[in-house]
């Protein structure tokens, strides 16, 4: 794929020009700069969230963590309890949910939308094992896991560098004129939902993504596709941020009030170690609207890889055991089950 990828536009020259922001992301669907923030930042949010990952056990021994030399034997993804396990240790970094929060990003994403913002409180983090490559992030739009707000915007930036082959973010300029959320389907990839864009003719399905600097920030509206890259690295995690910012009384969807998912954590596991108290529950001085999660998206993905599995589909036979083995009690795994035993396939518990 990276042989046909183009590059994306640079919009440091509007950076100061809000009117031209705006017609851009309205007629691009994506803003991208170079070095938005200073990279020292970026640095030193890296050093202590590699540093916890290290002890984590998901870096070698003794290597320089901010080198991210991942120890392959550990290759975890979203959805499985292993990954939750050292995920939860990284998520309660304060200065990770702060990040977020760095004026530098609300400047400009209150440019980019020409009114008062609010970071989302569930703050995302990836940490991207080399050559797992069936569970990269597939191409999708993004509202039909934050949900809300079609006006919601994504910022994507990567912590630390992130040349092509560590897998960086990659979007469909001007996809976002499809103005509606298209069907997605099942995928064993981060997320679970993937959209083809090649069944929609008013797309053209050009895709543009960079070698990302520290610093270098990546924002979309809810409705651009975009995935990303393997991570085709002999041996490097890539760590990435992307949050997710909303106009001020503007909708929001209950579970982005909560720690992202994969966690497993509650704001009360999080903010005991937390140096400040300003970003504690902060979203409360806002009267937004919640409006309930929508989860027909993920249950019919989870219909589709039941059906798959029926058919032999080794991608959906891997995510219903995963998905066992995982088990939350949010979905019935019942059916899941039955599958994986007529196919006398291993079910662990
Ligand atoms: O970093 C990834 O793998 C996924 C990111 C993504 O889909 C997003 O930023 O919305
Ligand atoms: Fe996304």
């Amino acid at each position: 794929m990276s042989n046909e990828l183009k590059d994306l536009r640079v919009s440091n020259d509007a950076m100061d020009d809000p009117a031209e922001l705006q017609r851009r992301i309205a007629d691009e669907g994506y803003l991208f700069f170079k070095r938005l923030v200073s990279p020292d930042k970026l640095w030193e949010l890296r050093r202590e969230m590699m540093s916890m990952i290290q002890q984590v056990g998901w870096l070698v021994a003794g290597t320089d963590p901010m080198a991210g030399i991942a120890d392959i034997n550990m290759r975890y993804t979203e959805g499985d309890n292993e990954y939750s396990a050292g995920y939860a240790e990284v998520y309660k970094i304060e200065n990770f949910h702060r990040s977020a929060h760095w004026h530098e990003y609300l400047d400009i994403v209150e440019k980019m939308v020409g009114a008062p913002i609010m970071p989302h409180p569930q703050k995302v983090a990836r940490i991207w094992f080399p050559k797992y490559t069936e569970h990269t992030t597939p191409k999708h739009q993004d509202f039909v896991h934050f949900q809300g707000s079609f006006e919601n915007i994504t910022c994507w930036a990567p912590i630390g560098d992130c040349p092509i082959e560590l897998g960086g973010l990659a979007v469909i300029p001007g996809s976002h004129k499809v103005n509606r959320v298209l069907e997605h389907h099942f995928s064993l990839g981060a997320g679970g939902l993937i959209v083809d864009e090649t069944e929609h003719d008013e797309i053209d399905p050009v895709w543009h993504s960079a070698d990302y600097e520290a610093g270098d920030a990546l924002f979309f509206p809810a409705l651009t596709i975009h995935q990303a890259l393997p991570n085709y690295t002999e041996d490097k995690l890539r760590l990435s941020l992307d949050n997710r910012y909303m106009l001020v009384g503007d909708k929001i969807a209950g579970h982005m009030l909560e720690p992202h998912g994969p966690s497993q954590l509650a704001w009360d596991d999080i903010y005991p170690g937390w140096q400040r108290d300003d970003l504690k529950y902060y979203w409360k001085d806002y009267n937004n609207p919640v409006v309930e999660r929508d989860l027909s998206f993920s249950q019919k993905s989870f219909a589709q890889a039941i059906d798959l599995a029926r058919g032999g589909d080794e991608h959906a036979v891997y995510a219903l055991q995963r998905a066992v083995k995982n088990a939350k009690d949010r979905v019935d795994l019942n059916e899941a089950i039955a599958v994986l035993e007529e196919l006398g396939v291993a079910v662990e518990y």
